[in-house]
């Protein structure tokens, strides 16, 4: 990747990193299938670009507004986001009723033709909230639609959702049956 690209302040440009490798592309760093890289080899890796130290990188982790990676003993993972085959081990999340998706106009209608699907990512993400789905549309558009997912019809069906963060929750494809406009 093109570092110089990386866009923000010292610690969003090393949390971009970051996600980078965990979700993406790990490169020479040895990742286990759950996710996890060692939090000294990540180090090492970033400090060729950023300087930084092992405070920094956990101070950036529970900082984070969405809490996009974890540290558990001395290794590290991103949460959601991958394009990479990975295991997350999530725990399966039965108490939303809904989830709610923030997305373009454009993708909206074919949405819910066809469905939501992971696109470029191994999972669909979805939001707890309308508001966070407003966040998550406003990276793409200043008119976000929002689309609600029936959450308890899909489970009937088969459909399983997980809890990865506060803020985002995984499932695989989403047919257009479950799927309603609510805004935008
Ligand atoms: C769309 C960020 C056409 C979907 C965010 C989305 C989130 C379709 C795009 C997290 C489609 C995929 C994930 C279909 C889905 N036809 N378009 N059938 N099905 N789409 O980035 O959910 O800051 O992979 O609506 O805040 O936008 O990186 O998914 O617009 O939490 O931590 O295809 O990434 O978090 O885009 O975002 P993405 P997303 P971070």
């Amino acid at each position: 990747m093109d570092i110089s690209r990386l866009k923000g302040n010292l610690r969003v440009r090393i949390s971009k990193y970051m996600s980078y490798l965990l979700r993406h592309n790990p490169e020479n760093l040895r990742m286990d299938e759950y996710g996890f890289v060692s939090l000294d080899e990540l180090l090492e890796k970033i400090r060729e670009h950023f300087p930084v130290d092992r405070r920094l990188i956990t101070e950036i982790v529970r900082g984070d507004d969405k809490g996009r990676f974890e540290i558990v003993d001395n290794k590290i993972r991103a949460l959601y986001g991958h394009s990479i085959p990975v295991n997350l081990r999530l725990e399966e999340d039965r108490d939303n009723r809904v989830y709610y998706h923030g997305t373009t106009p454009n993708a909206a209608l074919k949405i819910l033709k066809e469905g939501l699907k992971p696109m470029g990512r191994r999972w669909v993400h979805l939001s707890p909230t309308v508001d966070v789905a407003r966040e998550v549309g406003y990276r793409r558009t200043r008119r976000p639609v929002i689309l609600e997912i029936n959450a308890d019809a899909a489970r009937r069906d088969g459909v399983k959702f997980y809890k990865a963060t506060e803020k985002v929750y995984l499932c695989g494809v989403i047919p257009p049956r479950y799927i309603r406009r609510v805004e935008g």
